[in-house]
């Protein structure tokens, strides 16, 4: 029984609670992260923000995920001091708003073969679309106080849960 109310507790505040839920977005969808394929189309329309993760699923040693920044990714080139990531399923969090560029690092496959992805990632949800981030902006101060709100209210909201579970 205690398990059941938890549960329901848990359903009610992850309702009234979305922000404190973030979203995986796997690139390219079933395709995956290949050469080839349109990721500037893939991202238009997706909504990126802070807490969200993307996912490259890949065949290990196929590919790899470079994360770069934006001079490096329109030439293509591993920033210094940057490792790429190789395991085939690479989850990249995303912790801060702006924009993040991601390239496949092996062979031509970003020059040739388009392997390439721009994303800009907004605040965590719950925000003002006024406080998003424009693509050359830096991160404006009342986005970290919201996003500070936003865990808050998450904590507030798990708090509460386990009072209500241990009061019913
Ligand atoms: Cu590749």
């Amino acid at each position: 029984m205690a398990s059941l109310k938890l549960f329901i507790v848990l359903v009610i505040v992850a309702i009234t609670f979305p922000s404190i839920l973030a979203t995986d977005h796997i690139v390219g969808d079933e395709t995956g992260w290949t050469i080839n394929f349109d990721y500037k189309a893939w991202a238009q329309g997706k909504v990126f923000r802070v807490g969200d993760r993307l996912i490259f699923n890949y065949e290990q040693g196929a590919h790899n995920v470079i994360r770069a920044d934006g001079a490096s990714f329109q030439q293509c080139a591993k920033p210094n001091g940057v490792e790429a990531l190789t395991t085939g399923s690479d989850v990249i969090t995303l912790a801060t708003p702006g924009r993040k560029w991601y390239f496949c690092g092996v062979g031509k496959h970003c020059e040739v073969g388009n392997q390439k992805l721009a994303i800009t990632v907004l605040a965590a949800e719950g925000e003002s679309p006024a406080s998003a981030p424009s693509p050359s902006a830096n991160t404006p101060p009342s986005a970290a106080t919201a996003r500070t709100a936003s865990v808050f209210y998450g904590m507030m909201a798990v708090v509460l849960a386990f009072a209500a579970v241990v009061m019913v």
